[in-house]
């Protein structure tokens, strides 16, 4: 086994090689760009070395550099990860040449799956099952077309040198053909420098499984049975899980041996995924196979309890499969959820920005001490490459973290998924945690009814407004901005002061509020009262006034309220004037419209203090020659029973005090005289 590697990644794959680096006593080296220099991976790992800046060209794809780096370091191997260098023939010959070994397949074997008609032929040799279609050399247009019609429409084409779903068309009729032809060919020819097509019958409403499959370099290969990926948007996998639910004992066994035949096929050494097309009657066609360790892999380490790195580790360097086929056994389900920093509401841009408060649910992170069997036995797994305070950049994939729950059975999973999804809090970019709890609820992927047209059949549903906990979560906020209003905020202020001095006294308070819904959107203001009177409190909003109690929770951020007859429990974190509140399984954010600023900003700069209302002068806070701060309260008025604080609008010195307590005073008069510095 080796004793150093190098990781040649970022995000929370370094962070799980390293993990298992750890624990089989492996040091390993990180990589890091400028834009990472804090990142979480570098400090998974034992050493690190800078190799450039921020963007991927600059670092992550920079073959010689890393490779220096592995020489520098005494790195015996490379794990590449996924994406970045992870199939890049390039990047695993100069491995070889260096005498590093690549944890990976042979160059020779990324090549063969590298071309999809090169890959369909040798498929078609080893008897994989292929889509009806032609994958062949001779690309004259007018074959083509014969062939499309010989197949029957529809059809689709594919770019040869395409994958993940780019350089697709798909062609209805006949007289389509030759333009739909001509189109494909320019986009691929543009996209992958390489124009060749094949064509394959175009089927409705496929799933997409795959299978995980194993080989060492003594001729063993097994398969780690099958994942269902069908949840996708746009060719992003959504939510993944294993076994893929519904098949058939014979179905399974087929599948995982045809895609060990694949992997026979190309020599394959290593973790490799075969990915196959499902018709609804349980038909699977050979699509392509990814010569890499997968982002969904977890799904199989949970029902398998194998730890596929420590499987790549022992395969690379030169030790025989750990299990036979045999010995592999699959227990209960799991499924993953991709946690992304993006923006539903905005076509599912990517979101970046400072993870202000990030919160996941009780789980195991992947670490030194959770190998996979250990995580096997906590249901919930959490795999992040990012923690609160850091950054999510416009450089890189724009994950947060994988969620992987583990269930004895797909209900069990589903239940425990959702209420882990529940528990996500993040402050900061948008996140599709909501999106995916609405997919996890959903009807057809509650009855495993699933297929890669999911999402958009379903786009309405997945996308309608649900009904939030709002009045809850607005006594939380209030509770937490009058916890904060009540002390520590502005230390010993005088309006400190006041909420304790007229606390028998009975008085009402106006909080300014703005709700700020998911899809950013900000609502109109409104305001709630909130009312003591001895022991008595209560909050007015929307003109219905309910008793109110609050109290500061154990945990930090913790609040408990009453609010009528409903109760929550829930963490309100403050990020300047935005309230977030997470309770109840939902997350609500409120703008606190502060209107004691707002009063002061009115009368910015003019040094004048008038009345915004008539009502009564019911406390003076100044005294003439007192030094004020911008936004210092220095008058309390009492209208229509409910209580206004006037600020200073800017910092200054009061000259002048012109009314005192119990006076009555006309809407606009002047309180007070504030000499502006
Ligand atoms: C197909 C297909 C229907 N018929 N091939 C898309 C990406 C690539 N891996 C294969 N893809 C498809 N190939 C035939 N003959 C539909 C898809 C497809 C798809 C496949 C898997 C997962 C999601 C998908 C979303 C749209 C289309």
């Amino acid at each position: 086994m080796f004793n150093k590697i190098l990781i040649a990644n970022r995000g929370e794959i370094a962070c799980r090689v390293a993990a298992t680096c750890k624990r089989l006593g492996i040091a390993s080296v990180a990589v890091y760009s400028d834009a990472d220099a804090d990142a979480k991976h570098v400090s998974a790992c034992d050493e690190a070395v800078h190799i450039g800046g921020a963007t991927a060209a600059e670092s992550y794809l920079r073959v010689a550099r890393i490779i220096e780096a592995a020489r520098a370091t005494g790195a015996q191997a490379v794990h590449p990860g996924y994406g970045f260098l992870s199939e890049n023939e390039d990047f695993a010959h100069a491995c070889e040449a260096a005498g590093i070994v690549f944890i990976g397949p042979p160059v020779e074997a990324i090549a063969a799956m590298g071309s999809k008609a090169a890959a369909k032929a040798l498929m078609h040799a080893a008897a994989v099952p292929l889509v009806p279609g032609y994958h062949g050399d001779d690309q004259n247009p007018e074959l083509l077309h014969r062939e499309a019609d010989a197949i029957g429409y529809p059809v689709l084409l594919k770019a040869s040198a395409g994958g993940g779903g780019k350089g697709m068309r798909v062609v209805e009729r006949s007289e389509d053909f030759l333009a739909a032809l001509a189109s494909c060919k320019r986009e691929a020819a543009s996209s992958f420098g390489n124009d060749r097509v094949l064509i394959e019958k175009y089927l409705t409403r496929p799933r997409h499984v795959e299978v995980q499959v194993f080989a060492d370099r003594h001729g063993g290969a097994v398969y780690l049975f099958d994942r269902d990926c069908s949840v996708q948007r746009r060719h992003q996998k959504v939510l993944e899980e294993a076994p893929a639910p519904g098949l058939s004992a014979r179905i399974k066994r087929e599948m995982g041996e045809a895609a060990v035949a694949a992997a026979r096929a190309v020599n394959y050494v290593g973790a490799g995924t075969v990915e196959f097309i499902m018709t609804a009657t349980g038909d699977f066609y050979f699509m392509e196979m990814n010569t890499r360790l997968q982002v969904e892999h977890p799904v199989t380490e949970m029902i398998t309890g194998q730890d596929l790195v420590e499987w790549q580790l022992r395969v690379a360097a030169g030790q025989p499969l750990p299990l036979t086929q045999d010995q592999l056994k699959i227990d209960g389900h799991a499924i993953e959820a991709r946690i992304y920093a993006e923006h539903p509401a905005r076509g599912f841009l990517p979101s970046t920005g400072t993870l202000k408060h990030l919160r996941m649910p009780e789980g195991v992170e992947f670490t030194i001490h959770a190998g996979a069997g250990e995580s096997r036995k906590a249901p919930v797994r959490i795999d992040s490459g990012v923690r609160e305070g850091d950054t999510i950049t416009p450089f890189y994939d724009p994950m947060i973290a994988k969620l992987i729950v583990h269930g004895a059975t797909r209900e069990e999973a589903l239940a425990r998924m959702s209420r882990a999804l529940h528990a996500c809090e993040v402050v900061g970019p948008h996140t599709n945690v909501e999106f995916l709890q609405r997919i996890v609820e959903s009807e057809p992927f509650a009855t495993g009814d699933l297929d890669t047209g999911l999402i958009e059949r379903h786009h309405e549903a997945l996308f309608a407004s649900v009904k939030k906990p709002f009045k809850e979560a607005l006594a939380l906020a209030c509770a937490a901005l009058l916890t904060r209003e009540g002390g520590t905020a502005h230390g010993a202020s005088p309006w400190d002061a006041l909420s304790h001095w007229r606390l028998n006294s009975g008085f009402t308070q106006t909080l300014g509020w703005l709700a700020i819904e998911s899809s950013g959107e900000t609502g109109s203001p409104f305001t709630v009262a909130f009312a003591r009177d001895g022991a008595t409190q209560t909050l007015e909003h929307d003109g219905v006034r309910e008793a109110f109690s609050w109290s500061s929770g154990a945990g930090l951020h913790e609040y408990r309220a009453t609010i009528g007859d409903a109760r929550a429990t829930g963490r309100v974190f403050i990020d300047g004037d935005t309230f977030h509140v997470f309770c109840l399984g939902h997350a609500l954010a409120f703008e606190w419209q502060n209107l004691l600023a707002h009063a002061a900003d009115a009368e910015h700069g003019e040094g004048r203090l008038t009345a915004p209302m008539p009502g009564k002068v019911i406390a003076v806070l100044v005294e003439p020659g007192a030094v004020v701060e911008k936004g210092t309260p220095l008058i309390v008025m009492e209208a229509m029973k409910m209580e206004h604080t006037i600020g200073a609008p800017a910092a200054g010195t009061v000259s002048e005090v012109l009314y005192a307590v119990g006076d009555q005073v006309a809407d606009g008069a002047q309180l007070l005289v504030l000499d502006v510095q």
